[in-house]
């Protein structure tokens, strides 16, 4: 997609600090990261949001998914755990429409 801030990323026409990629996923820091480990991860096709996932996206999925851990282990945090988010659309906090992964750790979280 022409205009959206990740797919840019992904292209490198706007910088992000990149700590892992592979041929189907990128991950990056979040620039507002609310935990010491706060990495953003994306496939590198265009999916708007959770809810846009199709058939043809299961395989991606599931890379995806082996991508949150190898970053997981990558930073650190494999071991003791970690978080994994994902906003979806408005009321979910959704503010960027590329689907995006949010791997948080480092620090203990509550309990819920
Ligand atoms: O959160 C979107 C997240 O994306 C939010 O935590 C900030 C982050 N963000 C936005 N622009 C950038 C760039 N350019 N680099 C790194 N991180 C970025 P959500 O509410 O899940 O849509």
């Amino acid at each position: 997609m022409e205009d959206c801030i990740f797919c840019k990323i992904v292209r490198k026409e706007v910088p992000a600090e990149i700590v892992y990629e592979d041929e189907h996923v990128v991950a990056f820091k979040d620039i507002k990261p609310v935990a010491p480990v706060h990495i953003l991860v994306i496939p590198r096709k265009h999916i708007p949001d959770l809810t846009a996932i199709t058939e043809d996206d299961v395989e991606l999925m599931g890379r995806l998914h082996q991508a949150v851990v190898k970053v997981a282990e990558k930073m650190g945090v494999a071991e003791k755990g970690f978080r994994l988010v994902n906003n979806c659309k408005e009321e979910g906090g959704q503010v960027i429409y590329h689907l995006h992964f949010h791997l948080i750790g480092g620090r203990k979280f509550k309990e819920r």
